[in-house]
């Protein structure tokens, strides 16, 4: 099996694991975690090394995250369609404590600034540690992130790479619509960034982009990646722009149906 191929099957049980979770209690953020799987494949089965970080700063994305961490033996799938559940400890949005999560991600606008400090204290250390932060294109909104970026940008931070989950979508609609962010790689490299816009929804791409930001020195990354909610369960791609899903069982059944079919297509 090549690189790809085995990446193409990572994301394809992630986005699996993504659908049983929403199914748990028939409602989640599935649109965000089929979008970013692919991301999701390969940062987590190519690139994060053991000793480096991975920051999600858009906690409501965690699911994304959680079924990856499923992939790599981190968690049970039993366990994982308890996804916001009251007692379970995964949550929509996890805690600083939730094994596989840095930090407290609900607040939205604050990962960055974190991810910021990590990437100086492991320059500092000398380890070589890289540090990998996802923000969202609604958090792109924040003040605080943008002051994240002017310090990573001074201190030079070339350890740091910037995700941006770029779908274009908020939770009251469209990004364009309510306060528009693009062009969002100018802007990065307008604030000291090496910036690229990737397809993250192609694996070649995303393969791609990770090795250019290696090669990068004296700058902090970003890659900005543009994906499609609900990416490879075509119903859910029409209902595209829809911040948080609730259905009927039937509807998750048919979704694992419809993945497993787009994927025979491929
Ligand atoms: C500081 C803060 N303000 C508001 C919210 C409420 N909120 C939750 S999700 C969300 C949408 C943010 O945009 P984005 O992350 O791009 O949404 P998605 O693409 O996942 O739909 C908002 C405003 C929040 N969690 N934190
Ligand atoms: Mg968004």
């Amino acid at each position: 099996m090549n690189g790809n191929a085995e990446l193409r099957r990572r994301a394809h049980a992630i986005r699996r694991t993504v659908i049983e979770m929403c199914r748990g209690r028939g409602q989640g953020y599935a649109g965000q975690g089929l979008g970013l799987a692919d991301l999701m494949a390969v940062l987590y089965f190519s690139e994060l090394g053991e000793d480096d970080h991975f920051v999600l700063s858009t906690g409501h994305s965690s699911i994304a995250v959680f079924a990856a961490l499923h992939e790599r033996g981190d968690y049970e799938l039993e366990e994982l369609v308890t996804y916001g559940m009251d007692g379970s400890r995964i949550e929509e949005s996890p805690l600083e404590g939730t094994p596989g999560f840095e930090i407290t991600g609900g607040s939205l606008g604050q990962g960055l600034s974190q991810a910021v400090g990590l990437a100086l204290g492991e320059r500092l250390r000398g380890g070589g540690s890289r540090v990998y932060c996802l923000v969202s294109d609604g958090e792109l909104q924040e003040g605080q992130v943008w002051e994240a970026c002017m310090a990573a940008a001074h201190h030079r931070l070339d350890n740091l790479v910037l995700l941006v989950d770029n779908n274009r979508m908020q939770a009251d609609g469209a990004v364009a619509e309510i306060l528009e962010v693009e062009p969002v790689p100018e802007r990065l490299t307008a604030f000291g960034f090496a910036a690229r816009r990737i397809d993250a929804n192609t694996l070649a791409d995303v393969v791609d982009a990770f090795a250019w930001a290696r090669g990068q020195r004296g700058r902090p990354t970003a890659l900005v990646c543009d994906n499609i909610p609900g990416k490879g369960v075509p119903s859910f791609e029409e209902r595209q722009r829809v911040h948080y899903v609730r259905a009927p069982d039937q509807d998750w059944a048919a979704a694992l149906v419809e993945l497993d079919e787009t994927e025979v297509a491929w």
